[in-house]
């Protein structure tokens, strides 16, 4: 007798179909006779009879299959539409011992997602992808993909792909079998009982190919969208056989038994080796028991050659010398010269968590552009210094204090136009108090190649100590 029942890799139920107030659900948010459903009841399966669901990270992708999190009983984690791949990379050299499943549709995988893809595959990844392949985009009601095959109407192609138009179909097996990372990579289909064994057992082959530490194993499967393709379930499933199967031949493309692969982790270095590799920019911890009262966020803007970004070294230097925790972020404009840059630096008691600064505390504007492009962007409370030397206006935002001050007139004062930015750098650190200025005089000397611009920096650093004096 066979007995139906429902994977134990699934939910017991699947709330998203859940009534407000009602019963619980069974049933799943596919259209009936969807591929989507199937793939996922082989892969459920395979999750409770390896034993590894607990293990296992799901990645959903954009598409149909969005909710996958919904039904899968492991860790999940939603992805931004095609970089489940980036993700898994992640995830999988962060966690030894997880199997990582990237599950995929074709407008995920191969249209926006093809980057990402290439390369995790290209680096071998410790990672499963199950790229279900229904030659539609479902989810937005059935538009070209790039597995399209030639002569498809979809809502995009009325009159059928063509391809001096549209080109011709993306083979995603063949084109990473051209790699040399991945160590499985099998196409197969749904289109009847026996092919959906044989998928059965490629999914079960990539997953222990987790479990063995194999790397990268891609399962292409061709499935049925019986309502993107507009047919019925036995339509979809002979087109697949009758048709498609002769574009995307179904066959093993590699099984690379002996592959084994590391973790791709950097090796976990002291501060010793860590001072070896970065050179003169690791500085000794000077002061011990700094505390930030909350997280800064700087933005140091200004155009290519005022030096923003080694203003924004010097200060993750000098807070980090001082046992604070900091990133620096470069941003450089698209033009080589005269383009705007900034550097954005974050400063905190504790591991910075992004150092992305889209709200900074601080903005240390050295040109007009600066000001105008990041005013606006800086938080009520912050601080704005503008070097009014070269912004001829005045903030406009009552909400946060701003100096201005004429950093590249004292700078050049001082014999050294160029080191504008470390007036404007010693003047932030004077105002904010932490990290302090005596440590920028420790950290300018050891961070800087040039050994005879060392004096210089520093008188500039007293220039901008008077003028914080004196205002
Ligand atoms: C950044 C972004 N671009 C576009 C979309 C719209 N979008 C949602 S799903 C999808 C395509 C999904 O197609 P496929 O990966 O083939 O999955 P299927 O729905 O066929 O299973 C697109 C383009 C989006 N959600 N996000
Ligand atoms: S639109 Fe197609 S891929 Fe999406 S759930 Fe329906 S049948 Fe499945």
């Amino acid at each position: 007798m066979v007995k139906h029942a429902k994977p134990k890799g699934f939910y017991d139920t699947f709330d998203r179909k859940t009534p407000a107030g009602g019963p619980a659900s069974e049933t799943t948010h596919y259209c009936p006779g969807c591929g989507h459903g199937t793939v996922h009841k082989l892969i459920a399966e395979a999750l409770a009879d390896m034993g590894i669901k607990d293990r296992t990270i799901f990645l959903s992708p954009v598409g149909c299959s969005v909710f996958a999190y919904y039904y899968f009983d492991t860790g999940n984690i939603q992805c931004a539409h095609g970089r489940a791949p980036a993700v898994g990379t992640g995830v999988s050299r962060s966690l030894d011992d997880a199997v990582v499943i990237s599950y995929q549709g074709d407008g995920d995988l191969a249209g926006i997602g093809t980057a990402e893809i290439v390369h995790a595959a290209n680096r071998g990844e410790n990672m499963a992808v199950f790229f279900v392949n229904n030659a539609i985009y479902g989810m937005t009601g059935g538009q070209l993909a790039p597995t399209t095959i030639l002569g498809q109407v979809t809502t995009t192609s009325p009159l059928g792909r063509l391809k001096d138009r549209e080109g011709g179909p993306i083979h995603m097996s063949e084109m990473l079998d051209a790699l040399d990372g991945p160590a499985y990579i099998e196409r197969c289909s749904l289109a009847d009982a026996g092919r959906v064994m044989k998928t059965r057992k490629a999914i079960r082959k990539a997953l222990s190919n987790q479990v063995e530490r194999r790397g990268f194993s891609f399962v292409e499967i061709l499935s049925p969208c019986p309502v993107g393709w507009k047919t019925t379930s036995t339509q979809a499933r002979n087109w697949i056989k009758e048709t498609m199967e002769s574009v995307f031949e179904v066959k093993t493309f590699r099984d690379r038994e002996d592959m084994r692969k590391g973790t791709g982790r950097l090796p976990i270095m002291d501060d010793a080796q860590l001072k070896n590799l970065l050179g003169a920019d690791m500085v000794d911890e000077v002061r011990t028991g700094t505390a930030l009262e909350s997280i800064e966020r700087v933005k140091i803007a200004g155009f290519g050659g005022q030096g923003v970004m080694s203003a924004g070294v010097l200060l993750a230097n000098a807070a980090i010398a001082e046992g604070l925790e900091a990133t620096w972020l470069p941003s450089y404009g698209p033009e080589m010269r005269g383009g705007t840059a900034n550097a954005s630096v974050v400063l905190s008691n504790e591991p910075v968590g992004s150092p992305v600064v889209d709200r900074p505390t601080a903005l240390l504007a050295m040109n007009g552009p600066s000001l105008d492009g990041f005013e606006d962007t800086v938080v009520p409370g912050g601080l704005i210094i503008v070097n009014s030397s070269l912004i001829k206006r005045k903030v406009k935002r009552t909400d946060v204090k701003a100096i201005h001050a004429p950093i590249s007139a004292m700078a050049a004062e001082a014999g050294f136009l160029k080191g504008a930015n470390i007036v404007m750098l010693a003047l932030y650190m004077l105002e904010v108090g932490v990290p302090g200025i005596e440590t920028l005089n420790i950290v300018i000397p050891k961070s800087l190649k040039k050994k005879e611009m060392v004096n210089v920096n520093l008188k500039l650093v007293k220039v901008a100590e008077e003028f914080h004096a004196n205002g």
